[in-house]
């Protein structure tokens, strides 16, 4: 079945990349959705619940996958037959991946007018809107040269440097714990983001919290790239964002730890980044400060309190 497939992709990130596994959860509840032959409409809906809830499973801290699934989720609606239910999905699932990649196009844009001829970049792990605003820039004619990290356990800075390379960018290869030692060197720091919080902190890949402390000392700024649909609507209302935690073989081989009784492995994917240490988040309705997150939230997410509010009254089964 193409939902669990997808989701196994996503958990063992074959599929990776806050804004790629929420496109790839898109396409797959749309697949799903035509793939459905009962004609009641209620067995439908239950069939496209399930399918969410094991997408929105695979993996906790971005939260572009809850939003986008809420979004294509959302095109069910009020059908009150299955081929109006159906096409609601395909709709909006359709709508979901353009505007996404549209929004991809517009942040390098907007981004790149960020950075100047002759900048050295520090960027961290391996962020489709990031790059773009790096190339970007590089393809407007700017001599800029990257410094980019290795990002273990999982060495997405591998992926990082093949796009540099292929771009025909100067790129500098680093282990993380080298970020201190290279920052004077630094012009502008740009990362992505897994979601960002109503306070406007980013949660993104682990040791983004580091590199950016060690910019703020340095007097480096900090540009996070991040879509509308990283900004995490729950958090208005106190959810936290869940910090996934990764399995320890990703980084001590189990034939090693295993000989290490007293030792626990402790891998967590992501780190949150205060706002006061971000100069910009760059989002494709234009560059804001990260105090203004509630803005995106209300503005263009549409997600206000009471929606909220609804969904409390509903899962308490009662009014305040
Ligand atoms: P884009 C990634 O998470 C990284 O943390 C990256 O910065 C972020 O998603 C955003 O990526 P992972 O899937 O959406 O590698 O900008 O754990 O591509």
């Amino acid at each position: 079945m193409i939902v669990t497939d997808t989701a196994e992709k996503i958990k063992s990130m074959e599929i990776r990349g806050a804004g790629r596994i929420a496109r790839a959860a898109a396409e797959a509840l749309k697949d799903h959705a035509l793939s459905i032959q009962s004609p009641d409409i209620v067995a439908f809906r239950q069939e496209m619940d399930r399918a969410a809830a094991i997408l929105v499973a695979t993996r906790p801290t971005a939260v572009s996958l809850p939003n986008a699934v809420h979004m294509v989720m959302n095109g069910i609606g009020q059908g009150k037959n299955v081929e109006e239910a159906r096409t609601g999905v395909v709709e909006r699932a359709e709508h979901f991946i353009q505007s996404s990649q549209h929004a991809a196009r517009k942040i390098a844009e907007f981004g790149a007018r960020h950075i100047r001829d002759g900048d050295k970049i520090l960027t961290h792990c391996n962020s489709e809107v990031a790059l773009g605003c790096i190339i970007e820039a590089h393809r407007s004619g700017k001599d800029i040269e990257v410094f980019a990290t290795e990002v273990r356990p999982r060495n997405q800075g591998h992926i990082t440097i093949r796009t540099l390379n292929d771009a025909g960018i100067k790129t500098n290869f680093i282990v993380d714990s080298a970020v201190r030692s290279f920052i004077n060197k630094i012009d502008l720091v740009v990362v992505g983001a897994d979601a960002v919080t109503v306070n406007g902190a980013v949660v993104n890949k682990i040791g983004t919290s580091q590199v950016a402390h060690t910019a703020v000392e340095a007097r480096v700024n900090v540009l996070v790239a991040a879509e509308t649909y990283k900004f995490a609507p729950r958090t208005v209302i106190g959810e936290l964002i869940q910090i996934e935690e990764r399995p320890g073989n990703e980084v001590l081989p189990d034939a090693i730890a295993k000989t290490l009784p007293h030792v626990t492995v402790r891998n967590p994917a992501f780190d949150i980044t205060p706002a006061e240490y971000i100069d910009l988040i760059v989002t494709e309705q234009g560059a804001i400060p990260p105090q203004m997150a509630y803005v995106i939230i209300r503005e263009y997410l549409g997600w206000g309190i009471e929606e909220f509010h609804k969904d409390l009254v509903l899962n308490n089964g009662h009014e305040e």
